[in-house]
């Protein structure tokens, strides 16, 4: 039987990487064959673009073009080397982040245009499209205050992205919310706003779903 591909998406400190990790984890629990990945980054090429992406290297300014360019370079490479080996022998694969991140910061976000987006995401993705994507919807400044309480706790600064305008956080959080109401066959928006048990649920029951009707 293939695999499901699912996807996990939305604003700063929305909780994705929390989710997927527990996600994960019952799904093992429970006998599945389970992948985890993230964008940018999932393969040695991958996350050696991340490294460029998330400083400016060498204090070089990354123009938005070759930003959009490198996101899509990382996803070309873990689509062919990550995803489609697992979705074929099987496995549930859970990315943290992939195409519709470009378009929320790249388009909605930094005004890139979002038809132009979607044609070079068909360049970098071929045939693989996730069955299904969990939109955690959070307010912009819940996200920021998340991020600030975990940089205080793990003593890091904001990267390049999180130290964008708040507007432009807020571009991105309505840009998200445009894309789900665009494609509503692949998009759940769950809330995010929640704790952690109660996100869980409702992403349990939707994941087993999108399992069950592979
Ligand atoms: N980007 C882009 O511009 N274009 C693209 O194509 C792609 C990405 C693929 C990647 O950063 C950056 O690249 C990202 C988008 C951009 N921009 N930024 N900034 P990243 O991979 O380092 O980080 P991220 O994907 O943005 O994740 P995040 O927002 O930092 O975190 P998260 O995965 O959403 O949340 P978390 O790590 O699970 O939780 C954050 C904190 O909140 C943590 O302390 C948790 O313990 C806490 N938390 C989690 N859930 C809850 C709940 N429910 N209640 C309370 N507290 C919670």
């Amino acid at each position: 039987m293939a695999g499901v591909f699912i996807t996990f998406e939305g604003p700063e400190g929305c909780g994705k990487s929390t989710q997927v990790a527990r996600l994960a984890e019952r799904l093992r629990d429970e006998g599945y064959d389970v992948v985890t990945t993230r964008e940018p980054g999932g393969t040695p090429a991958g996350e050696a673009i991340r490294g460029i992406l998330q400083h400016d290297t060498a204090g070089e300014d990354i123009c938005a073009e070759t930003e959009t360019l490198l996101f899509e370079a990382s996803r070309a490479q873990l689509v062919r080397h990550v995803i489609r080996p697992a979705i074929e022998r099987g496995a549930i694969v859970l990315c943290d982040r992939f195409a519709d991140s470009t378009t929320a910061y790249q388009g909605y976000g930094r005004g890139f245009d979002v038809e132009a987006l979607l044609q070079l995401h068909a360049f970098a993705l071929g045939e693989t499209e996730p069955k299904l994507t969990l939109l955690l919807d959070i307010d912009v400044e819940e996200g920021f205050r998340r991020l600030q309480s975990r940089n205080a706790e793990t003593q890091t600064g904001l990267d390049r992205m999180e130290r964008e305008s708040r507007a432009f956080h807020q571009r991105v959080h309505d840009g998200y919310l445009a894309m789900a109401d665009r494609w509503p066959g692949r998009f759940s928006v769950v809330d995010g706003n929640r704790a952690p048990e109660a996100v869980h649920a409702d992403i349990w029951n939707l994941v087993l779903k999108a399992i069950r009707e592979r």
